[in-house]
């Protein structure tokens, strides 16, 4: 039902008139996107979607990374409606808290490491990691040692899109358009074997690469640096995926200079890499965890922070209050949806199916793209892929300019039926965890057509 007085917004070419006229959308050039004309998605149903015109697409991205027990979960919806009735608001300030933020806390705690027993909710990713600065901050200056509040970050990294999330990613428009980063973030290169690794093994190349952090606390000074930040895969920055030796080096170089560790699990967490976080698949011991997208699976906006036991016991042995929080910090509605979202993870053994069945099939079947003459790398961990689309598959050379065969290639997705994600030239995704084998091969299949068009396109056989 339309809510629009004017005319009854009921297809296609009015809804797009009115998204031009009146919605400004994220991450979007809005003059291109007017001449276009958006894309207007009306529903879903497990992995696949629907446009306005009836057109159905396989989901390769579960929405933005998020939608990871897929679409149509009656459980989900159910949760939210009885929320609804039962207590649709109240807030966790001045001593006050209900059962649904209550719950989920607990259930959090258990389905994170033994070291991660609190957790402070937001409504999303970008707030949990502006969260995190204030933590860390907070943190040291209770330690006694303000002067500790560098955070080094990564470049490609994303973390969210507010000031202090946009400055801990490392994408120079973002920086660039907001006079960012705010001050005291640092940033390192990532470990980008395939763009950047050059002559280097993965393995030399993910040694050196973790060094640039030891190299970068020396020259700050580790009595300045106060935490490391990174996503366990980097996502947004084109599914980068570290060397097996970065991670242990990384966390041996957090331990010796005693600078927190932060690990991202907004997209990793949740079973994306087939287990339930990316620090239990590259065994690091997180002080901080901002997590979001997979806890509600997208079906309300929630996020939070887990936090460690060292952070946790010093905040609360203090006595004194953190001057940090969001009217809806642990929003009932949202929390009842993530919690019914983790039971359903657990109870149906998603993440489990995706460790020892889906996720090997999808990497098998994944790894013969590398075949193409388009395609320089097929790389990923469990349900997080990506091809890396290069000019030149033995010398690595990329296209130039970067993101023009990307857009391309995904252009032809959309119109085969598929959405797939381009990073530069890297096609990505990130599907629902539910995917079966034969959704898995249906996916190969659309991505060898789609491959192969932009190929002849290009005039590359
Ligand atoms: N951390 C990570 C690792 C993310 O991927 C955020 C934090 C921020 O979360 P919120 O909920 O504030 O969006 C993200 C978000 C893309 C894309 O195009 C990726 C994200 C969001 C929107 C688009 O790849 N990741």
């Amino acid at each position: 039902m339309s809510l629009i007085k004017e005319r009854p917004a009921s297809d296609t070419l009015s809804w797009r008139a009115f998204d031009r006229e009146h919605h400004l959308h994220p991450f979007t050039d809005t003059k291109a996107l007017a001449e276009e004309g958006c894309r207007v998605i009306t529903r879903a149903d497990g992995v696949y979607i629907w446009d306005s015109d009836g057109k159905r697409l396989l989901d390769g991205m579960a929405g933005l990374w998020c939608v990871n027990v897929g679409y149509g979960r009656k459980e989900l919806a159910d949760a939210a409606y009885r929320q609804l009735l039962e207590l649709p608001y109240y807030n966790s300030f001045f001593k006050t808290s209900h059962p649904a933020a209550i719950e989920l806390a607990k259930l959090l705690a258990d389905v994170t490491a033994p070291h991660l027993n609190h957790v402070f909710f937001t409504n999303s990713g970008s707030e949990a990691n502006d969260t995190v600065i204030r933590l860390v901050r907070r943190y040291w200056d209770l330690a006694g040692k303000p002067e500790k509040h560098v955070i080094i970050s990564r470049n490609d990294a994303y973390h969210g899109s507010t000031i202090g999330a946009a400055s801990l990613s490392g994408l120079k428009p973002m920086h660039e358009q907001g006079h960012l980063p705010i001050p005291g973030i640092a940033h390192i290169a990532p470990p980008y074997w395939y763009r950047d690794g050059g002559d280097l093994s993965p393995e030399q190349f993910g040694l050196a690469a973790a060094r640039w952090l030891e190299e970068k606390i020396n020259e700050l000074g580790a009595d300045r640096v106060a935490a490391f930040v990174g996503e366990p895969v980097q996502g947004a920055g084109g599914v980068i995926v570290p060397p097996e030796n970065y991670w242990p080096e990384i966390q041996r170089i957090c331990n010796e200079y005693d600078v927190l560790l932060i690990v991202d699990e907004v997209i990793c967490g949740f079973g994306r890499l087939g287990a339930w976080f990316g620090s239990d698949h590259y065994r690091l011991k997180p002080d901080l965890m901002p997590i979001a997208k997979g806890l509600s699976s997208g079906y309300l906006p929630i996020g939070g922070v887990m936090v460690g036991d060292r952070l946790a016991d010093l905040f609360i042995a203090e006595g004194k209050e953190f001057a940090h929080g969001f009217t809806y910090s642990g929003h009932p509605v949202a929390c009842a949806v993530a919690l019914a979202n983790i039971a359903l993870l657990r109870d149906e053994k998603i993440i489990e199916n995706v460790k020892a069945a889906t996720g090997p099939y999808l990497e098998k079947r994944w790894g013969e793209l590398a075949e193409h003459p388009l395609v320089g790398e097929a790389r990923g961990v469990g349900f997080v892929r990506a091809l890396e689309l290069v000019k030149n598959k033995t010398t690595r050379e990329f296209f130039e300019p970067a993101g023009e065969v990307g857009r391309m290639c995904r252009d032809f997705c959309f119109d085969n039926g598929l959405v797939m994600r381009a990073i530069r030239d890297a096609m990505i995704i990130s599907p629902p965890l539910i995917m079966t084998k034969e959704h898995i091969d249906e996916l190969i299949e659309l991505v060898n057509k789609c491959l192969d068009l932009t190929a002849k396109e290009l005039g590359i056989s």
